[in-house]
């Protein structure tokens, strides 16, 4: 078989997409509690106390939406590749921690941070995802051999000891008290050593931006900047959130000036400064069409704005979600309804789902304009 040329190229979230990867829900498991999963799963979800691979036929109705986004994709010309699942039901042990499971290879957002030619393993925060990006070697490895400028690159391994996260942080407290804590930047995951989940990493072309919460702290974000010296890494955060994890359903953009924010989670006034001053505008999300997420879900209903836009004109939304893609039409894209709800517990929606390999397109400087004290220091 002819084998396709890769090219490892994407700046942003917007530009016309070319070549992605599209998760599998294969062997995906509940993590039994550990300090960071604690932090993230509400009180009242169903998924307290539960651990253990998840139901076959939850699985396959996930897989049959992830073949289905796989097929939309590709029927429009664009090339997905999958990764290879390992068994997640095996433990996790180094010198340092061991926890019973390990997560699956659904969100591959989370685990590969795309900036330009370059693919990045971030360090995470959950002890049950330490080798996830093992699900995406072989990929690497054939995008490595493919691409002569590819660079395949891995965070610093975190140890994720007890002196990452401190202890009882979320226990027996209420909604309120949460979005207290948030609010003063109070989060699970200590500054011990550098940790973030990729998908906390909005990519603007020069500018990444990257909100700080459950996953992603502080000492994350200045080894980023260290790593990419020729990008300014600004700090964001959105006090709306009791549970802040992934900035890909509270702040997304569309297209170049044009950004969605999640109207519980609004960027506070100061940190929008620096999209003012660059004529960006930031318009509130659709309401969600559910009151509530699918059985055994991690996420928030506001899966519903966790979109994948395809180029400035097309994006694709969960099918049900009435009123994004509203939103949509009326600011005039094209959009490509997708019944994606069945895979929202294993890992989250569109976005999350997918991981950028190629979009056409250079690094562009949309923010000439910098606005002091936005940057990570
Ligand atoms: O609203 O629950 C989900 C983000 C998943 N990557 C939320 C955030």
């Amino acid at each position: 078989m002819e084998s396709l040329q890769t090219v490892v190229n994407s700046w942003n979230d917007f530009d016309t997409l070319r070549h992605v990867i599209v998760g599998r829900a294969d062997l995906t498991c509940i993590p039994p509690s550990e300090p960071a999963t604690e932090a993230k799963i509400p009180s009242n979800s169903d998924m307290r106390g539960m651990w253990g691979p998840r139901p076959l036929a939850t699985i396959e109705k996930a897989n049959e939406q992830l073949d289905s986004l796989t097929c939309l994709l590709e029927g429009r010309g664009i090339r997905v590749d999958r990764p290879t699942p390992i068994q997640w039901n095996q433990a996790v042990v180094t010198p340092d921690f061991s926890t019973q499971s390990m997560f699956g290879c659904m969100p591959p957002r989370d685990v590969l941070l795309t900036v330009g030619k370059e693919i990045l393993s971030a360090p995470m925060s959950f002890r049950c995802r330490y080798w996830e990006y093992l699900a995406y070697h072989t990929l690497m490895q054939q995008y490595f051999d493919d691409d002569p400028e590819f660079r395949w690159e891995q965070a610093p391994r975190p140890r994720l000891t007890d002196r990452s996260y401190k202890a009882g942080y979320f226990d027996d407290i209420t909604i309120e008290e949460r979005l207290e804590r948030t609010a003063m930047l109070d989060f699970v995951t200590t500054e011990d050593e550098p940790l973030f989940d990729a998908a906390d990493v909005l990519r603007i072309g020069k500018d990444l931006f990257c909100q700080h919460g459950l996953t992603t702290n502080r000492r994350g974000m200045k080894w980023l900047q260290r790593h990419f010296p020729n990008h300014r890494i600004h700090v964001v955060n959105f006090p709306g959130d009791p549970y802040p994890i992934h900035i890909d359903a509270t702040f997304v953009p569309l297209r170049p000036g044009l950004i969605m924010n999640n109207p519980n989670r609004r960027l506070p006034e100061d940190q929008r400064k620096i999209f003012a001053a660059n004529d960006w505008e930031i318009v509130d999300a659709a309401r969600p069409a559910h009151n509530s997420p699918p059985p055994l879900c991690y996420s928030s209903v506001w899966l519903s704005m966790n979109v994948l836009i395809l180029d400035h004109k097309t994006v694709v939304v969960e099918a049900s979600e009435n009123y994004q893609m509203d939103q949509f039409y009326e600011l005039g894209f094209e959009v490509l309804p997708l019944a994606f709800r069945d895979a929202y517990p294993f890992g989250g929606g569109l976005h999350c789902a997918t991981a950028d390999v190629l979009r056409v397109g250079d690094c562009e400087d949309y923010f000439p304009n910098q606005v002091p004290g936005t940057q990570i220091s």
